[in-house]
């Protein structure tokens, strides 16, 4: 096992991955940016690197200043977190070339999975079930777009190879607008992420959004972890998750759970991974895979019980997976709720000091964030500054334990998206379970209306 880590993170991920650390006995390295220093996690950690200024260029992405704080603390290696260079191919070969290990997949699995089209390619092989659609990069021949349209059928969806979660997409609805919609596309492709590639998918109207948690080792071991619901989002921004998915099939999971872990011994992945899914009228149809930890493990380890940064170490480290496909069962519900720093039903972002801080707790309830009385929320990062994650037998007994647990919460000072999740908690449809993607967007829209009338 390591004996010290750099964590190339900041926020609540970073003392997440502490935790796990000094759980398994590993010292840390926290680097950080000038506007971090005060951070009660930056002290927490055994050594701490300042890498630059405030501005997340020159600190949290910059590759030189990162690596140079590994040699000059003698970590043995680095865990990126989520979001900056978690998912940056170049950076895990540089982090490999320099002698560290990166705690994430092979710089070629985060390529392969980096360009949409070779990441959707590689699952078709893999006979992980995937969107109808061009089966590869778009061609210039107007000719062979416009019966590639005709054969997927309207309406369609235009997507840059080089964009994922979100970035980089049009969908069009009839034919006359089909090649104008493609050429816009690749234009914006190519300024975004230097990469004009783009394909077609058929437009899914209604969707959840249902994403399937993995875990590889080194040695073609592979197993799945159950999935998550994370449908309720605004500008594909996820505000609530939760484990497992309302009203779908636990066979129809399993089958997909069992191709993704297939998958992932077929192209020898390591570490924990997301195959994100769209589910609708009961079918998976994979979009994309996301080769880091993400944002929302937390309702996943509730469930299976199993420390996902945990284990992201150990396999980092060579060891081979104790965990087998047997030994996981889902067990209960759990459900996070994302606090911004941010206007309840504006979305806009509201940084400062907090003055008053007093997080929930009592019997299922979990907090994973770095912020404490007295913290700054800097202006330079997103504006989450924390989860609250309920677990209970049942969705039901999940759902009453979060809405106590936000009602006994207290964050004074700066606002927060809390009043937005009470809401929520009460809405009958979110009640139900299994909502759209889409159903977030359509609430807001409405209560506007409400406002505007008032
Ligand atoms: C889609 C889709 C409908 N049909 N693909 C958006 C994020 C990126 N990961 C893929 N996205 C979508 N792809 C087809 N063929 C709808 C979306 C989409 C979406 C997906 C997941 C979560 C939120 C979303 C919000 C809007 C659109």
């Amino acid at each position: 096992m390591f004996e010290k880590i750099l964590i190339a993170n900041r926020g609540e991920i970073a003392l997440r991955i502490q935790r796990a650390c000094r759980e398994l006995g590993i010292k840390t390295v926290v680097v950080h940016s000038e506007a971090d220093t005060e951070a009660k996690y930056v002290r927490l950690a055994d050594e701490s690197v300042c890498i630059g200024p405030a501005q997340s260029s020159g600190s949290y992405l910059n590759i030189p200043s990162i690596i140079s704080a590994a040699e000059v603390t003698d970590a043995e290696a680095i865990h990126p977190g989520y979001g900056f260079l978690s998912e940056n191919a170049d950076f895990a070969e540089r982090v490999e070339r320099s002698g560290f290990v990166f705690i994430g997949p092979r710089p070629e699995s985060i390529r392969l999975m980096g360009d949409k089209i070779s990441a959707k390619a590689a699952m078709k092989a893999a006979a992980v079930p995937c969107v109808p659609g061009s089966d590869g990069a778009l061609s210039d021949d107007p000719k062979e777009i416009l019966a590639a349209g005709k054969a997927i059928g309207y309406p369609v969806i235009i997507k840059a190879a080089g964009g994922g979660g979100g970035r980089g997409m049009r969908v069009v609805h009839t034919e006359a607008a089909l090649m104008s919609a493609v050429t816009t596309t690749r234009a914006e492709a190519q300024a975004a992420f230097g990469n004009p590639m783009v394909y077609m998918e058929k437009f899914l109207e209604n969707p959840r959004h249902v994403e399937i948690q993995v875990l590889a080792d080194s040695y073609r071991n592979a197993v799945y972890l159950g999935e998550r619901d994370c449908s309720m989002q605004r500008r594909h921004q996820k505000v609530i998750e939760e484990a497992p998915a309302p009203h779908i099939n636990r066979r129809l999971i399993a089958r997909i759970g069992e191709r993704c872990a297939e998958a992932c011994r077929k192209i020898n992945y390591r570490g924990a991974g997301t195959f994100e899914f769209l589910y609708e009228d009961g079918e998976f149809y994979f979009i994309e895979m996301n080769t880091r930890i993400q944002v929302e493990h937390p309702v996943t380890e509730l469930v299976t019980g199993v420390d996902l940064v945990q284990e992201q170490i150990r396999v980092a480290a060579g060891e081979k997976l104790r965990l087998r496909q047997r030994d996981i069962a889902l067990r209960g519900h759990a459900i996070e709720c994302r606090i911004n720093a941010e206007d309840p039903f504006r979305f806009t972002p509201s940084p400062g000091r907090i003055t008053s801080y007093h997080p929930p707790g009592g019997p299922g309830i979990r907090v994973d964030s770095h912020v404490y009385q007295g913290y700054s929320v800097p202006p330079h990062y997103d504006s989450m500054i924390g989860k609250v994650i309920a677990y209970g037998d049942s969705r039901e007994q999940a759902l009453r334990r979060m809405r106590v647990a936000l009602s006994e919460m207290v964050v004074e000072g700066i606002r927060t998206n809390i009043a937005l999740h009470q809401e929520l908690l009460q809405d009958a449809r979110f009640i139900e379970g299994g909502t759209s993607i889409h159903y977030l967007e359509e609430k807001l829209a409405g209560l506007d209306e409400v406002l505007k009338r008032t």
